[in-house]
């Protein structure tokens, strides 16, 4: 069971490589305010899982760099997880909006948070 995950997730980072997508170019002002709006955005994921896959592949395509976090080689991280969002469930996205703070799972809202952040 183990080696057919072992292999799955090898697979699955190999085809991520292969069919890496195009980042999105923009002003450098622009890209600017970008990376000021996602600030406090930390993404909690495991490297070869499919859904947190999706979700770096989105943040490749926004040009966007947030800090990632893998509870599973983490156990500071792995902490943060299960006391802040209360679960051990990847991808999970750390939302921090001044004192105010949020634990998004699902990868489809994930990316589409990301996608209304970077509009
Ligand atoms: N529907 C979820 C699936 C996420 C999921 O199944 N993640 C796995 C790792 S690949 C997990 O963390 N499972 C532990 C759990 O569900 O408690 C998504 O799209 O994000």
């Amino acid at each position: 069971m183990k080696i057919i995950r072992v292999v799955l997730g090898a697979l699955i980072l190999f085809l991520d490589w292969v069919f890496t997508p195009k980042s999105v170019k923009r002003s450098a002002a622009f890209q600017k305010q970008i990376e000021q709006k996602v600030k406090g955005l930390t993404l909690y994921q495991y490297k070869s899982c499919p859904f947190c896959v999706k979700v770096r592949r989105e943040l490749k395509r926004q040009s966007i760099r947030i800090p990632l976090k893998d509870p599973k080689r983490d156990e500071v991280a792995k902490t943060e997880l299960l006391d802040g969002a209360g679960r051990l469930k990847v991808p999970c996205l750390k939302i921090v909006e001044g004192s105010n703070v949020r634990w998004m799972f699902e990868s489809s809202d994930i990316i589409e948070y990301i996608r209304m952040r970077t509009l």
